[in-house]
């Protein structure tokens, strides 16, 4: 098999839920020499938004959303090491962060939110991870206590994406806004969408996250 015959594989075992193969593929795809990231973020993450259509489209049903879930993480725990390594290797950073992350309230999905406290934490900052379902008040209360550089709020819901609004609102009323840089991110965010609701700053995925949060701590100083 070649490099795109095997970043194929990966790509259809995971929209056809086979945990097996899609690990087998990785394990083809590292022999090849490609990538944890490029796996990652690549045929893997195409994957979850083909799974995402299928579902949309009355072809899955939750039961496979969460089968898909469950073979990313185990993915992702095969190649964490990896991971790390190549994070650190690509972006370490001289000036190192405190981040606090959380998927917004109404919100569990936190696939996407991992792999960028993954990816942030390789390349030197400290990532206080809230976990899922995080209020304004638990991110208010979180920055008070640790008194981080950065704030990443993650949604993959377009009813919840509004919610980072409310949270942005939450920390002008209580004087915390200026101290702190906002970055948000998951999939139907938009660059125009943090604009428009006063957040700093958008990545696409971890790389850019990373990429973004080490030019702000280079500029910072
Ligand atoms: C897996 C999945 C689930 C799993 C999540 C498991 C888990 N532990 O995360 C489960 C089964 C729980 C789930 C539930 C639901 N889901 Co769902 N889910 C998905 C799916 C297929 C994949 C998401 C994923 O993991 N992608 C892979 C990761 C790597 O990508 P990512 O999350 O986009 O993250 C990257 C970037 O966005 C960015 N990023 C992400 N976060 C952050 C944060 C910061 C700070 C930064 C800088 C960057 C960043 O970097 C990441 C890495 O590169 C998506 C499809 C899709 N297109 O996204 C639907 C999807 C998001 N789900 C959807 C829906 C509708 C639901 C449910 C409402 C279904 C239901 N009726 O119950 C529930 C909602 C539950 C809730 N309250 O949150 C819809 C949303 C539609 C919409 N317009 O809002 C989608 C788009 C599917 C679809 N096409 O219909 N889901």
């Amino acid at each position: 098999m070649d490099r795109d015959e095997v970043v194929e594989k990966i790509r259809e075992c995971l929209v056809e839920l086979d945990g097996d193969c899609v690990l087998e593929g990785v394990e083809e795809a590292l022999k090849l020499g490609i990538s944890a990231t490029d796996i990652v973020l690549g045929p893997m993450s195409e994957a979850m938004n083909e799974i995402g259509r299928l579902y949309e489209e009355g072809e899955y049903f939750i039961a496979e959303l969460i089968e898909a879930a469950e073979i990313f993480k185990d993915v992702m725990r095969r190649l964490d090491k990896l991971l790390k390594e190549e994070a650190k290797k690509a972006a370490s950073t001289k000036r190192r962060l405190k981040i606090v992350l959380g998927t917004v309230k109404g919100d569990v999905h936190d696939i996407g939110k991992t792999l960028v406290k993954v990816m942030l934490q390789a390349a030197g900052h400290e990532v206080i991870d809230l976990g899922v379902d995080v209020s304004a008040e638990k991110f208010i209360e979180a920055i008070r206590k640790h008194n981080p550089d950065v704030l990443g709020m993650s949604a993959l819901l377009t009813t919840t994406m509004r919610y980072m609004e409310e949270v942005i609102k939450k920390l002008r009323e209580e004087g915390l806004r200026e101290k702190i840089f906002i970055i948000i991110g998951g999939a139907p965010t938009s660059k125009e969408f943090a604009e428009k609701i006063g957040a700093d700053a958008w990545a696409k995925n971890a790389i850019e996250a990373v990429r973004i949060v080490n030019k702000y701590a280079e500029e910072k100083r």
